[in-house]
């Protein structure tokens, strides 16, 4: 969109406007405000679950849902039939489903309800989104065609990337995603960083980056909230999150196709770059929906930084 438009202007352009003027295709357009528009459901359940994890009872004494279970079936409902998915997967099922009459183009990865554990401390917590097409199981540089998270915090944002930039929207009064910041882009270099596991787990030529960016001054940012911690290193324009290897579990914490990789091709598309300290996330074969992987994702230097204390182990 043209620089020097006012603010009030360019807040006042919607989600389906703006996609539509940055030229995004027909179907992925609907599919990508679809999503959008399911997170109103899902904040809605947040809402109505007063914070109450999984196991509760409700007033007539059935078995509630978990707040991700549920937010998975408000998520796999909207999409089935919606005439645009094939197949979804979702951190909550236990295999890919097939969702569509099967000749529908995108395939559709989601975890539903990330950070659920956080619901009752009232932290922000996120919806992860990753669409492909053709095929969700292969490497997400050849099968991704659009990315999205939402996060539930004291305003609804979503932050969407269909391959032409990242942009963000803020939910309004009446119900409208609309734009607040259009081709985020990461600087060079950031000064926070987000690091998830025990220190005591910590590999040694971990440790040692960490304590780099100890030295170097940059401010610990780390709320357990995949979502919300990397949306911090996306609207500050910088730092690095990193749930690395751990000695016991050299895999980390963080699964490959429904957190990985969607944040991986927002991050890119913001000019950073995501990675398992080795190879680019977006370049590791998605063998096994379960699949975990180390991640180090954010701002160039840091994240090479990283790779180069990785080497040097
Ligand atoms: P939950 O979904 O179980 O709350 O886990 C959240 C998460 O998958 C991700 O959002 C965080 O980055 C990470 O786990 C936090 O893990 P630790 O609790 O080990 O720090």
């Amino acid at each position: 969109m043209g620089e020097g438009i006012s603010d009030y202007t360019k807040f006042c352009v919607d989600l389906r406007r703006q996609m539509w003027m940055a030229g995004v295709e027909t179907e992925l357009r609907r599919l990508i405000w679809q999503i959008a528009v399911t997170g109103k459901y899902i904040f809605a359940k947040i809402h109505e679950s007063n914070r109450k994890l999984a196991g509760f009872k409700n007033i007539f004494g059935e078995e509630q849902l978990a707040l991700d279970k549920s937010s998975d079936q408000i998520l796999k409902n909207q999409l089935q039939f919606s005439g645009f998915v094939r197949e979804y997967a979702s951190e909550e099922q236990d295999t890919v489903v097939r969702i569509g009459s099967g000749t529908e183009k995108y395939f559709v990865t989601a975890d539903p309800l990330d950070g659920s554990s956080l619901v009752d401390t009232n932290l922000a917590i996120g919806t992860i989104i990753g669409i492909h097409n053709g095929s969700m199981m292969g490497v997400g540089k050849q099968t991704m065609v659009a990315a999205l998270y939402i996060t539930y915090g004291p305003l609804i944002t979503m932050v969407y990337s269909a391959g032409k930039g990242a942009h963000e929207f803020v939910l309004n009064r009446e119900g409208e995603y609309v734009l607040s910041q259009e081709n985020i882009r990461l600087k060079d270099r950031g000064d926070i960083y987000s690091v998830g596991g025990l220190r005591k787990d910590w590999t040694p030529e971990h440790l040692r980056f960490v304590e780099f960016l100890e030295e170097q001054g940059y401010k610990l940012r780390y709320s357990g909230g995949f979502v919300p911690d990397i949306n911090q290193i996306l609207i500050k324009n910088g730092g690095i999150f990193t749930y690395p290897a751990l000695k016991k579990s050299p895999a980390g914490k963080l699964r490959l196709l429904f957190e990985l990789q969607p944040m991986a091709f927002l991050i890119e598309q913001a000019g950073g770059i995501a990675t398992d300290g080795k190879t680019d996330i977006l370049d590791i074969p998605v063998e096994d929906i379960g699949q975990r992987s180390p991640i180090y994702i954010g701002s160039r230097f840091e994240v090479e930084k990283a790779k180069a204390f990785l080497r040097a182990s």
